[in-house]
């Protein structure tokens, strides 16, 4: 099952993403993501001019081989780029798998550990009165967890706060937008949010707060703290976390759970994370972090130390990453929860998709292999736009973490 074609295409229906399309010899096809927002055009051009020639003439079915072949291959290891496009050509080659074998993916992993995926979306609005609104579409949804997000007074914009409520899409400007960061305002605002959030809602339904990589350990142990009352299901990005030690320090402090993982590539971003159970859910995905092969391995890992996944999927993961996650959602015994930001209809329709939602769980497709296709023609007619993520200065205009 040789390859015989391998098409990079690059696509922008809303928002810009990266798509790869294996073929083989006998005609059957496989679907990747390779998006990294804001440097989309760099993973295309790593796939195109280092991978592609690579992968023709290939064996299609000996995914792990080619795996390792790019990884280590490389010679230079990880990084975004670099695993964003083993990712691509990893689900592709998943994809393919399942379609020869006439099966949907999951059932290759193992097949279902649960009837559906617990998913949950992003209440979001500048002020607690609209975020109590927004909670509760969700819960008429069906939904059974809300991450929550609101402005911050004092501040004239912040993180996870748009008018394009499911859509919300960061990447805003050809260049980046200029945002403002007050650690002071933010830590004094966010405990009174979720009093509000807890008094209105009650105890069961699961909260999430996503804090963007913005504060030090010991501030975020402070935040930690404070929200212990409202019993969060976690508190994602509290530090930037290229130093993993830096989580001991908050888990001392605070029971309130730690989720990480959103920006990391590999297994060795969070090793330490996993294995000292510095962390409680761990997000890592399949376009970000090498694909379904190497994501099961972390997955596997954390399952060991009583960590579960939470798997990041904001809007700039396109269906075809979607698709995959649930797969593997479905399968693994340390499931946690799956991010759902809905896509744009126009996405919808240049990735057709079998996954569907239904009162706060999503479904795999149950056709053979993914369950997702690009169709080329109509991506063709939506070219790339420049678009990148903004960043963050403090009130004195010294750069912080976004
Ligand atoms: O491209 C960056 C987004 O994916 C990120 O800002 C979204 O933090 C995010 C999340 O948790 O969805
Ligand atoms: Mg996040």
């Amino acid at each position: 099952m040789k390859i015989a074609d391998v098409r990079v295409i690059v696509t922008c229906p809303g928002r810009n993403f990266v798509a790869l399309k294996i073929v083989t010899e006998d005609g059957v096809s496989g679907v990747g993501d390779a998006t990294l927002n804001g440097r989309e055009l760099a993973v295309a051009a790593y796939l195109t001019e280092h991978v592609v020639p690579l992968l023709i003439g290939r064996d299609a079915s000996r995914i792990e081989d080619t795996w390792q072949f790019l990884y280590k291959g490389a010679y230079w290891r990880r990084g975004p780029v670099t695993m964003s496009a083993i990712a691509a050509v990893d689900t592709a080659l998943w994809d393919i798998k399942g379609k020869v074998a006439g099966l949907p993916l999951y059932q290759l992993l193992g097949g279902r550990s649960r009837s559906g995926v617990t998913v949950y979306g992003h209440a979001n609005a500048v002020d607690v009165e609209t975020v109590l609104s927004e909670i509760s579409s969700y819960v008429a949804l069906g939904y059974r967890a809300v991450r929550v997000q609101t402005g911050i007074p004092g501040l004239s914009s912040t993180y996870g706060v748009s008018d394009d409520k499911m859509f919300y899409e960061p990447a805003d400007a050809a260049l980046p937008t200029e945002n403002v960061w007050s650690t002071e305002h933010y830590l004094h605002h966010v405990p009174k949010v979720f009093a509000e959030v807890r008094k209105e809602f009650g105890p069961t339904l699961k909260l999430l707060h996503d804090v963007h990589h913005r504060l030090t350990p010991i501030e975020a142990a402070r935040l930690g703290k404070s929200l212990e009352p409202y019993a969060l299901t976690w508190i994602e990005d509290p530090v930037p976390a290229e130093l993993q030690e830096g989580f001991r320090l908050i888990r001392q402090h605070t029971t309130t759970p730690l989720a990480v993982g959103e920006v990391f590539n590999t297994i060795w971003d969070c090793q330490e994370l996993i294995t000292s159970q510095l962390i409680d859910y761990i997000r890592t995905t399949v376009v970000h972090a090498g694909g379904i092969t190497h994501l099961r391995r972390i997955f596997d890992l954390a399952a060991l130390h009583h960590v579960r996944s939470g798997s990041h999927g904001a809007t700039d993961l396109s269906p075809v990453c979607m698709a995959a996650a649930l797969h593997v959602d479905i399968a693994i015994p340390n499931f946690g929860l799956q991010e759902y930001m809905r896509h744009t209809p126009e996405t919808d329709l240049v990735f057709p998709h079998g996954y569907r939602f239904e009162r706060g769980y999503l479904h795999p497709s149950e056709e053979p292999g993914l369950g997702v296709d690009i169709d080329e023609e109509l991506a063709a007619r939506y070219p790339y736009s420049p678009a990148q993520l903004p960043v963050n200065r403090l009130e004195d205009g010294t750069m912080h973490s976004w």
